[in-house]
């Protein structure tokens, strides 16, 4: 069967994992689920027990959830793309490491600041909230900014899903704007560099809910309903 991958709108952390099917250029087709009310529902959670985008159906009829599960299962049918690595090599090692890295520092940076954004809370401990939020999305971007090396991608010379994943991270300050990219040379340039990728422009088209063409391997949107029916 052609795989569905479930994103989240708005603005999921399951952005990636659409950039990173439409590099791979092997058929897929996208589920659309609204969160918070469809992602939390008694009928998304058959796809995914804990009610979270991302999660994707496999050709072969499999369910798997996370992030890091999803983009390594895309990395194994990318290698020769150069989108991930044989498990065992270097290459697999590093991106594994940054990944990890994404998807709990840099990815958890967040988490106060959409807190005070989805919450209502007394005004002093939403600023103390906010506060921290912000001082922690400066810390990891100051760490990311020093282990990025000579780029130009976060591996060096080869673009993986670890772009893939980062730019659709990197892209929420676009609601907290609590740094300012300057400061970050290396990562202001990886950003804008993505910003330009066809595949980021298809995925930002998808999740404002246009028609965008790809490059071939979409296949369409199927309903949560369809999509539960092939399961
Ligand atoms: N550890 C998970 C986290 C997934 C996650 O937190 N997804 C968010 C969107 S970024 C979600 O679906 N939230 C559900 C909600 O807003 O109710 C992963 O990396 O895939």
């Amino acid at each position: 069967m052609t795989p569905i991958l479930f994103y989240g709108v708005p603005s999921g952390c399951s952005f990636g994992s659409i950039v990173a099917l439409e590099w791979l250029g092997k058929p897929y087709r996208l589920a659309r689920i609204d969160m918070p009310e469809v992602v939390q529902s008694d009928e998304y959670r058959r796809i995914n027990a804990v009610g979270e985008t991302p999660s994707l159906l496999t050709q072969d009829g499999r369910l798997i959830s996370e992030s890091l599960a999803i983009l390594n299962h895309i990395g194994t049918s990318g290698i020769e793309k150069g989108l991930g690595f044989k498990q065992g090599a270097a290459g697999f090692d590093r991106l594994n490491q940054t990944l990890a890295y994404l998807n709990t520092s840099f990815f958890s940076s967040f988490g106060p600041l959409w807190y005070t954004l989805e919450h209502d809370m007394a005004p002093p401990a939403k600023q103390a909230l906010r506060a921290y939020g912000a001082a922690n999305v400066a810390k990891v971007h100051d760490q990311l900014e020093k282990m990025l090396g000579k780029g130009p991608w976060l591996l060096g010379e080869q673009r993986t899903l670890a772009d893939a994943y980062f730019i659709g991270i990197a892209r929420w300050t676009k609601y907290h704007d609590v740094i300012d990219r300057k400061d970050y040379p290396g990562l202001r340039q990886l950003f804008e560099r993505l910003e330009d990728d066809p595949a980021v422009k298809f995925a930002h088209a998808i999740e404002h809910g246009d028609n965008p063409k790809g490059n071939g391997g979409f296949a369409g949107h199927v309903s949560l309903e369809t999509a539960l029916g092939e399961i």
